[in-house]
């Protein structure tokens, strides 16, 4: 079980961050400064999303992105932003983002590091114009040597063997959620003094949750298994003896997050409602496996609606998985269901 990492509300993620180094033997201080330097690219982000509906009324807002360019659709600048970001971090030796078919390699002049990161700029942008909560997820992994850098083979990785893993939430307030191996911490930003302060130690998701998130337009493309284990939510068989609340944002992040906090389960199962997704929608390797690893860090659960999500080993960068994700004992029901063991 994770550490309990006690640290006073309040703490600023940079003290949260020191603290842990004093209590991480092997803690080499380059991860919080990695950590750092995506909280500045959140930030940046966290300014253009908040201004995303004005652009229309005001017209550009005159705003440069940091390579001097007009700001363009907000998950290409998300995207920019963290690529630049990261190439320069000197803590990188190849990244891979949602938007970017390929591995990206940190230039020879630049300086390297031995982390490479997979990540999701900005999960959930089709939303960003009806000002619905949206998210970037990140995965980091120990590179597997130099010569490894930009090989495919040091991306397809299990998820059992991230270093950290976490999201920022774009809504009501800007979120971090993180964990490094040493449970699940959420820290809120304060515009006012631009600091990630925490205000979710040690997240710990209910074992047992109230809702279930799904699209339940493609009930129709359901295959049996399918259609049980999200019908056991919408019965009077469960725990609770009644049918959960139903609760859907449209964007994993917002979903996730909600359900971490109040316990629940979010399915995205694989569904012939659109062939090339057939495998399921969401990307393993970006946003699964990082997800997974802080549901798991929380008490909570993830599979593919047959196995454990961390313990998958990618085969292609961009490869998509059915997901449940949540409450333990609802992932275990659903995916108990989903293999026929239940009803
Ligand atoms: P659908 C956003 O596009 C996303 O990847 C997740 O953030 C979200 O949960 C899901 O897809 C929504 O997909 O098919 O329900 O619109």
């Amino acid at each position: 079980m994770a550490n309990k990492i006690k640290h006073k509300m309040g703490t600023t993620i940079t003290e949260h961050l020191l603290l842990c180094e004093d209590e991480c033997p092997t803690a080499t201080g380059q991860f919080t400064r990695l950590l750092s330097e995506l909280i500045i690219g959140a930030k940046l982000i966290s300014r253009e999303v908040n201004k995303a509906g004005l652009v229309d009324i005001l017209g550009l807002t005159g705003d440069v992105n940091v390579q001097g360019e007009k700001v363009r659709k907000l998950d290409d600048f998300a995207d920019q932003v963290f690529i630049w970001r990261m190439q320069r971090s000197g803590l990188l030796c190849a990244l891979s983002s949602e938007e970017n078919e390929s591995v990206i390699e940190v230039p020879e002049n630049l300086p390297r590091g031995n982390y490479i990161i997979i990540f999701d700029p900005l999960d959930g942008s089709s939303n960003i114009d009806a000002n619905v909560s949206i998210g970037t997820i990140f995965s980091i992994h120990h590179s597997l040597g130099t010569s490894e850098c930009g090989s495919i083979e040091n991306f397809l990785r299990r998820g059992s063997e991230q270093v950290a893993a976490g999201y920022f939430l774009y809504g009501s307030s800007t979120i971090l959620v993180y964990t490094a191996g040493q449970g699940v911490h959420g820290f809120t930003l304060d515009p006012s003094v631009g600091e990630f302060l925490l205000s979710h130690p040690n997240i710990q998701i209910p074992p047992q949750g109230k809702i279930y998130s799904v699209n339940e337009s493609y009930s129709l493309y359901w295959n049996e298994q399918t259609t049980a284990a999200i019908n056991y939510f919408k019965s009077d068989r469960n725990h609770l003896g009644k049918p959960y609340t139903s609760r859907y944002v449209g964007s994993l992040v917002a979903d996730f997050h909600r359900n971490l906090l109040y316990g629940g389960i979010y399915m995205y199962p694989a569904d012939s409602h659109d062939p090339r997704l057939s495998h399921g929608k969401l990307r393993l390797l970006c946003e699964a496996a990082p997800m997974a690893f802080i549901a798991e860090q929380g008490g909570g659960a993830a599979t593919n609606g047959a196995q454990r999500i961390l313990d998958i080993k990618a085969k292609d960068l961009h490869e998509r998985t059915p997901l449940f994700i949540g409450s333990r004992a609802d992932v275990e029901m659903a995916t108990a269901i989903m293999q026929g063991k239940n009803s």
